[in-house]
């Protein structure tokens, strides 16, 4: 077995994670508490002081585990790359989003290949988690990482892509029972990927290619943002015919095969969902092709938040309420804080624009800056204004449904979140 075999196996290999964000910080604590010595790198000083104090930033890692595991095992955390040097497994856990004309921005992942290929590699098996269309490891990243050198891939070093399947906010799925994809550039990257994954994943699945496992990536996520749309779709049908959509998803969720609920909501939220299709939508208009479901689910998921304004319009019309809705829930989904690309952000930008005022109220968050105004989260005692909408963009698991919908009469429910509630004074609009 060579050198590096070993050192994986037998958990001697210094492991570096480049990105401590929601992704990084969580694998590179699951590396230390499997016994190796870690570094996790991170250009934001911010970050790397707060980890030095010893406080996490990141809601999936509590201060306890963050302080026991720097207490019992190797890690380290810096701003800056030296620890590449003795590290003989480099991860890369950057952002990959999309820059202002909603292309792939992959900057963050090239910069970090730069840096890494200011090193010697020879020996060093390296990964890449962060979300990105099918090929880039292959066409961008080996490139880079070859640039000022004659080792050969698969001989010399290794490169694999293992998409990231951590899901933000809920605890049943974690990095050790969530099955890990790898793929590696020759057979050799990806053997090596699952001696090291096996250390912190109880299932490996390996594919054919880097290419394989970046798209697998994207199938499963482009599977998700086109049933959205199909049942935000289904949401506007089912409006027209008098129906409710709540209650046909009920009665389809009934049949044990072959059917998997998805809900309406007022927009396409967070960092993954909006942003992978387009990944694979860009590679595909490269290629001179495209994705009919994706335009599709695209065209639909993105026109909700303008849906929703237009039907709030007309209930303020209707029950000639004041021109000001009152928004419950910010963030892209419930009970996280993270509000990227969330369907409230479009809503109150599209509301500013119709000079429609608004505030919000969201436990998670403090303050918002839209249109260049920053917006302070309200109580919720201050939407108990009759002569004002409140609209439920977020249901986040902590808001006491049966106390407000008890001191309000009018209130558009996008979420369904009030479907337990039986106050029939209240008026409650449904999407
Ligand atoms: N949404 C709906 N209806 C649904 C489900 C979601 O409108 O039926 C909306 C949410 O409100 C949100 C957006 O879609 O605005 C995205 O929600 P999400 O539940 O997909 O949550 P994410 O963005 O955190 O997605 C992550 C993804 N994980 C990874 O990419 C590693 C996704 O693959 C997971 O399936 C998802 O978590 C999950 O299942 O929670």
């Amino acid at each position: 077995m060579n050198e590096l075999a070993k050192k994986l196996k037998d958990k001697t290999a210094n492991v570096t994670v480049i990105g401590l964000g929601y992704i990084g910080l969580p694998l590179s604590i699951s590396f230390a508490k499997a016994g190796f010595n870690v570094f996790g790198i991170d250009i934001d000083n911010s970050k790397i002081q707060s980890l030095h104090e010893q406080n996490s930033y990141i809601s999936d890692v509590s201060d306890k585990e963050l302080k026991k595991t720097i207490k019992n095992h190797k890690i380290n955390f810096t701003s800056n790359y030296s620890p590449i040097v003795e590290s003989d497994v480099v991860i890369i856990c950057v952002p990959t989003p999309l820059n202002k004309t909603k292309d792939p921005d992959i900057s963050y992942i090239v910069k970090v290949s730069e840096e890494i290929s200011k090193f010697d590699i020879n020996k060093k098996l390296i990964c890449l988690e962060s979300t990105v269309y099918p090929g880039a490891t292959e066409e961008v990243i080996l490139p880079i990482l070859t640039s000022n050198n004659n080792l050969k891939i698969g001989d010399d070093f290794n490169l694999l892509f293992s998409p990231e399947r951590m899901d933000p906010g809920q605890s049943n799925w974690n990095l050790s029972n969530t099955p890990k994809v790898i793929g590696g550039i020759t057979s050799r990257c990806t053997d090596l990927g699952q001696i090291l994954y096996n250390s912190v994943s109880d299932n490996i699945i390996k594919v054919s290619s880097t290419k394989a496992a970046e798209m697998t990536k994207l199938l499963e996520n482009t599977f998700r943002a086109a049933n959205i749309g199909l049942i935000n779709e289904m949401a506007l049908i089912c409006k027209k015919l008098n129906l409710d959509i709540w209650e046909i998803i009920e009665a389809a969720k009934t049949k044990p095969y072959g059917y998997m609920p998805f809900y309406p909501g007022p927009g396409l939220g967070g960092h993954c969902i909006p942003v992978d299709p387009r990944y694979l939508e860009w590679k595909l208009e490269m290629l001179n092709t495209e994705s009919k479901f994706i335009k599709l689910s695209e065209d639909i998921n993105f026109g909700m938040p303008d849906y929703v304004v237009q039907s709030a319009e007309e209930i303020i019309k209707k029950h000639n309420l004041n021109n000001k809705v009152n928004i419950i829930g910010v963030t892209y989904k419930p009970n996280v804080s993270d509000i990227r690309e969330s369907p409230a952000i479009d809503i109150m930008q599209i509301l500013s624009k119709k000079n429609i005022k608004f505030s919000f109220n969201d436990p998670h968050i403090n303050k918002l800056e839209i249109e260049n105004l920053t917006i302070k989260s309200e109580s919720i005692e201050s939407f108990f204004n009759n002569k004002e909408l409140s609209i439920i963009i977020t249901d986040h698991a902590n808001y006491d449904w049966d106390y407000i919908s008890k001191n309000l009469e009018i209130i558009y429910d996008t979420r369904n979140a009030l479907r337990n509630i039986k106050n029939t004074k209240i008026n409650i609009y449904k999407l």
